[in-house]
């Protein structure tokens, strides 16, 4: 693993860093609106007084760290993939570079000694599990990875409910910021509950208890896409029953939620695409605050 000059002294002087997953970079949005939201996202934890480190692998190697120019280049990278956990060794041995999910930032980021990661939506549980078993590795990587990961929620497209329950199942702690149901991601409230905490410090507080009493593993924290920004529940779920209709998939493994997140962008234009950098800096912020409050626990 390669750190990056600012992370290392950051993370060895015990000063607040936020890990931050790349997928949303290398295999979200359209370009340039992928790499518009990379810069808000990096903007957002530095105004809060945090450190934000893209994880990534570059040309086999891990990094923890990118500049901006490394955003850049990553972002249209030739041959860039989506690195899920079974890719690691793969891509590494072919020297490949790509972005990370939500599983591998957890799993980079535990490694690293960053408790505090950021990711856009978690991945999930698919509405078609049924007939195509996918289930989202971000689940089962973040009960074993030592991490707050904070995020949107659990993309709308997904099953959130039986994603819910999956995480219960094994043992990942779900919070929501200041409401009592779990985000909706592109909504502000999903139908279901959950562990309602009011600022990142409470959050944070939980986490270390989690972790002092014994347990491993990760946690998840939920923030709320601002209200300016919401789209309508119905017409989001009209968006996304077409989408799925022709662009869900079997057998299609890790590219079905890449093809899905591309599609409902070109559905909807710009009003997606300006949800998603909303809902993903309002979740930057909460977890830099995060970061930032387990460094004045001394963490
Ligand atoms: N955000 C995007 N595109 C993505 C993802 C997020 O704009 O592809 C990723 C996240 O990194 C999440 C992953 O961890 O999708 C889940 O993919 P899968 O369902 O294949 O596990
Ligand atoms: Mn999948």
């Amino acid at each position: 693993m390669r750190y990056s000059a600012e992370v290392r002294s950051a993370i060895d002087a015990g000063r607040p860093v936020v890990a931050v997953e790349s997928t949303i970079l290398t295999h979200g949005l359209s370009l340039p609106r992928a790499l518009d939201l990379a810069f808000g996202v990096d903007e957002a934890i530095r105004v809060r007084g945090a450190v934000p480190a893209f994880l990534a692998m570059v040309r086999g190697e891990l990094r923890v760290g990118l500049d901006r120019g490394e955003l850049e280049w990553l972002a249209s990278a030739e041959g860039r993939v989506k690195l899920s956990m079974a890719d690691l060794g793969v891509s590494s041995a072919r020297r490949l570079s790509g972005g990370t999910t939500a599983a591998v930032t957890a799993w980079i980021a535990a490694r690293a000694g960053i408790r505090v990661a950021l990711a856009g939506g978690l991945g999930g549980v698919h509405r078609d599990v049924l007939d195509t078993w996918d289930i989202s590795g971000d689940l089962n990587t973040l009960a074993s990875s030592s991490v707050l990961m904070v995020c949107g929620g659990i993309k709308t497209f997904l099953d959130i409910g039986k994603s819910l329950e999956a995480l219960e199942t094994l043992g990942v702690p779900v919070l929501s910021y200041r409401q009592d149901r779990f985000p909706g991601y592109y909504v502000r409230e999903s139908e279901f509950p959950a562990i309602r905490v009011d600022s990142g410090e409470e959050a944070v507080g939980i986490a270390l208890r989690h972790w002092e009493i014994g347990r491993s593993g990760g946690l998840l924290l939920g923030v709320p896409i601002p209200e300016e920004a919401a789209l309508s529940g119905q017409r989001i779920e009209a968006i996304i029953s077409r989408v799925l209709a022709d662009a869900g998939g079997k057998g299609d493994g890790k590219h079905v939620t890449p093809r899905i997140i591309r599609a409902i962008e070109q559905e909807t234009g710009g009003a997606t695409a300006a949800a998603n950098r909303a809902l993903i800096v309002a979740a930057a912020e909460v977890a830099a605050d995060a970061a930032i409050a387990l460094a004045n626990f001394g963490q």
